[in-house]
């Protein structure tokens, strides 16, 4: 097989660029090794910043985001026993737009057949070769057979423990790493959200998150420890322990259910420097991961698509500049993403063994943040997302 462009992974950045390149004229194949519904099945991201709306909606995949999304203005934040509204609105003139990252993913999935576009599920061992040359070639099996795509660049789009980054001489690479001391506990549930908004609550016993699929679907997280395990937690367990960080008013009204899905996740930023070597281009987890704490891993990796599939364009269009630059243009959005998400969970977690330092100063910027207007300004400018 020949395309311009061979994107390895079909997740939300794979099937994305796949859609850009598609508008742009450019051709693709997707490679995906897992089947598309294991790859619907991860319940993962379910804040999409206004640029990603944007975006998708231009691109022709919005419908049902417009339709379903739940546009919200404001977040909640939650600590010592109150609860503080941040009007993103109000301050930014954007909002935010809950809609789940399958949903995003499945709309992708549906625009690309619908075109009768090339997605390879279930393709093992695909290897990638030559991308320090002109003529880089993906290789996989599929049902005992081996195929080769010979292309112009090789998109990697594989998350974090895929294949493209691996492929890379560790020498050509320089990566940054803070791992933290908790995980986070997710439910999702069949019940009424407990506030219409999101909150995030800091407290004494720990993180929680409280947010939502839809008006009659639930998702929670509660900080947990690294060494905790999902069987342990009965549902009951979880919902003690959530009630238990809620200021009084919303502990009260949460309403509990059966779990539909329970997950732990732990919490790590990373990011690998440069996200291009010859033609392969690194997209998305594959080049950095955040904390979930800020909401920011499922719009960067549309940034960064967004940045690729511009730079691809021009190339073919003539000029070299967009791909010469695209490293250097999505790290300057990935680092302020990193630096948001690693402020937030560290404002909003408890840290083990501290002393009482830690829950102070959060306590003080806590209250700093809510009631001063340059300080509400800078987290909702973050939250509703940096310009790309
Ligand atoms: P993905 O989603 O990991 O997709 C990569 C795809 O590549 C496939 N793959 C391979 N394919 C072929 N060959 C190989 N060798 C391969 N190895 C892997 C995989 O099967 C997969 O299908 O990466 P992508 O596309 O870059 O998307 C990134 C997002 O998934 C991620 O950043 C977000 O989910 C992060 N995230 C959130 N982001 C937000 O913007 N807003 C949120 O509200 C939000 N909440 C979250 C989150 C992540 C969470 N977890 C579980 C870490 C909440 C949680 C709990
Ligand atoms: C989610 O709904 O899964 C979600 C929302 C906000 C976050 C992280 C996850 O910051």
């Amino acid at each position: 097989m020949r395309v311009q462009v061979a994107i390895v992974g079909g997740g939300p950045a794979g099937h994305l660029l796949g859609q850009l390149l598609y508008k742009a004229g450019i051709d693709a194949v997707v490679l995906e090794q897992r089947s598309q519904d294991y790859v619907l099945g991860r319940i993962r991201a379910g804040v999409l910043e206004q640029g990603t709306t944007d975006l998708l909606t231009e691109i022709g995949v919005g419908a049902r985001l417009q339709r379903e999304g739940l546009v919200h203005g404001g977040v909640g934040l939650g600590f010592a026993g109150s609860h503080h509204r941040i009007d993103l609105h109000g301050l930014t003139g954007k909002n935010v737009t809950v809609y789940g990252q399958t949903e995003v993913t499945r709309d992708l999935m549906d625009a690309r057949s619908g075109a009768g576009l090339g997605t390879v599920y279930e393709a093992e061992n695909v290897t990638l070769h030559d991308f320090d040359t002109a003529h880089p070639r993906v290789t996989y099996t599929k049902d005992g057979t081996t195929f080769e795509v010979h292309c112009d660049f090789i998109a990697g789009c594989d998350g974090y423990h895929g294949v493209s980054r691996a492929s890379v001489p560790a020498d050509a690479l320089r990566t940054y790493e803070r791992v933290y001391p908790f995980g986070w506990l997710g439910v999702l549930s069949e019940t009424p959200p407990v506030s219409e908004e999101l909150i995030y609550a800091n407290h004494e016993r720990g993180f929680a998150l409280c947010s939502m699929r839809s008006h009659t679907r639930s998702r929670y997280y509660v900080q947990c420890s690294l060494d905790d395990k999902v069987e342990k937690w009965s549902d009951d367990a979880f919902w003690d322990e959530l009630r238990s960080r809620l200021a009084p008013e919303f502990a009260e009204a949460l309403v509990t259910g059966p779990s539909i899905e329970k997950s732990m996740a732990p919490l790590r930023s990373f990011v690998a420097e440069p996200m291009r070597f010859g033609r392969l281009f690194l997209a998305g987890d594959a080049a950095h991961i955040v904390p979930p704490t800020g909401a920011k891993g499922l719009n960067l990796a549309v940034s960064d698509v967004r940045y690729l599939s511009r730079a691809l364009a021009e190339f073919y269009g003539g000029s070299e500049a967009g791909i010469n630059n695209y490293s250097d243009t999505c790290l300057r959005r990935v680092w302020k993403a990193v630096r948001f998400s690693w402020w937030f969970t560290s404002l909003m977690h408890k840290f083990p063994d501290d002393s009482g330092f830690g829950p102070k100063t959060q306590a003080a910027e806590l209250d700093y943040l809510v009631h001063s207007q340059a300080a509400s300004t800078a987290l909702a400018e973050n939250y509703v997302g940096l310009p790309f």
